[in-house]
């Protein structure tokens, strides 16, 4: 009798075919389930005398064994049919359209300003935000007590330390950085973020981004540094840009100068953004100090440079009229969307 039923069921399994994953779902159920057939079997077998035990133990697991190895079989015979002849993806209906965002405005100046230093021949350093006093003030020729070495005006990392941490409050650390292990002649642009331990309002905020550039050789002088700085003004601000140049006072350079353009909103003729000067203020530079040179290694008697740097928001704000500097950092869409320079991919 078991002998029997245990043939029939191997054959029953061997010939099972199922359309679809209910149907052998139903068919697992009938044989294998709570009351399904082999668990029956499993019960009388229970039952059995040792000698009968013997007799069947082997056959009645092989029945097990490919009943489930049947049942997979089909699922997975069930579901590759089930994909291939759902309904088909109707290839003639118009894509799903997403956003693909748009770039900060303080990126989109960023990478202007990079490009048009890049086609003059320059590198780009990067360096680290977290810096120590030597790089961002000792070697920049900032006396010892200069205000922005002060805990009002920088962020501290650590102190009690003849060498503290510290975030950087300009990127011309990395200027440094550039003077100590780069081959001369030297032209290198730095962009970062920078840190200053100022309240936050509108005109002033505790992280800024500055592009900073640099160029050593032998010979430089400021008519190089003024027409390096006429050309970048009329790549960034367009070929009529006119620049003028204020005396100005950085520890690291000497002589040092402001730097304005001319308001190219009113044509120089004045507007509510150049406050009616006609000139818009966008950088600072000067003729790299030598004390300066001679900290990173660098003979001044044979070689000078000029330095310039200037803030990312300060540009943006002047180019898109942003009248708030917290705009660029509370990641407000309705003001990030207004840059619609799409990403490139
Ligand atoms: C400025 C203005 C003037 C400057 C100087 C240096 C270095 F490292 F060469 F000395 N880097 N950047 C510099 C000079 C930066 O930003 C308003």
């Amino acid at each position: 009798m078991m002998k029997e039923r245990i043939e029939e069921l191997l054959a029953q399994i061997d010939g099972l075919k199922c359309k679809n994953a209910k149907e052998v779902e139903e068919a697992r159920v009938k044989l294998l389930g709570k009351k399904g057939e082999i668990t029956g079997l499993f019960e009388e077998f229970r039952t059995f005398s040792p000698d009968l035990k013997k007799e069947f133990g082997r056959k009645i697991n092989e029945l097990k064994q490919a009943a489930l190895a049947k049942i997979d079989q089909l699922r997975e015979q069930t579901a590759v049919e089930a994909a291939s002849e759902g309904p088909r993806e109707d290839l003639s209906m118009p894509g799903t359209p997403f956003s693909l965002g748009s770039r900060h405005p303080v990126s989109i100046v960023r990478q202007e300003i990079v490009d048009i230093f890049r086609k003059f021949g320059y590198d780009v350093a990067e360096g680290p935000e977290i810096e120590d006093d030597y790089h961002v003030f000792e070697a920049l020729n900032f006396p010892l007590n200069h205000p922005a070495r002060d805990m009002q005006d920088t962020f501290f990392v650590s102190v009690g330390h003849p060498n503290p941490l510290l975030l950087r409050t300009h990127t011309s650390s990395v200027q440094v950085r550039a003077m100590e292990t780069m081959k001369l002649p030297i032209r290198v642009i730095c962009p970062g973020r920078v840190f200053r331990n100022e309240a936050i309002s509108a005109r002033a905020h505790c992280i800024f981004h500055q592009v900073e550039g640099l160029y050593i050789d032998e010979n430089v002088t400021f008519a190089d540094l003024k027409q390096a700085i006429l050309l970048f003004a009329r790549e960034m601000f367009g070929p009529d840009t006119a620049i003028r140049m204020r005396p100005s006072y950085f520890p690291f350079t000497e002589p040092s100068s402001e730097v304005d353009v001319s308001c190219n909103i009113c044509k120089g003729k004045g507007c509510n953004i150049c406050k009616g000067t006609g000139w818009l203020e966008i950088m600072g530079c000067g003729m790299v100090d030598p004390n300066v040179l001679e900290a990173s290694g660098i003979d001044s008697k044979k070689y000078s440079g000029f330095a310039f740097g200037m803030g990312l928001e300060r540009i943006a704000m002047l180019k898109w009229q942003v009248n708030d500097l917290r705009h660029y950092f509370e990641n407000d869409l309705r003001f990030l969307s207004e840059f619609n320079t799409a990403i490139e991919v």
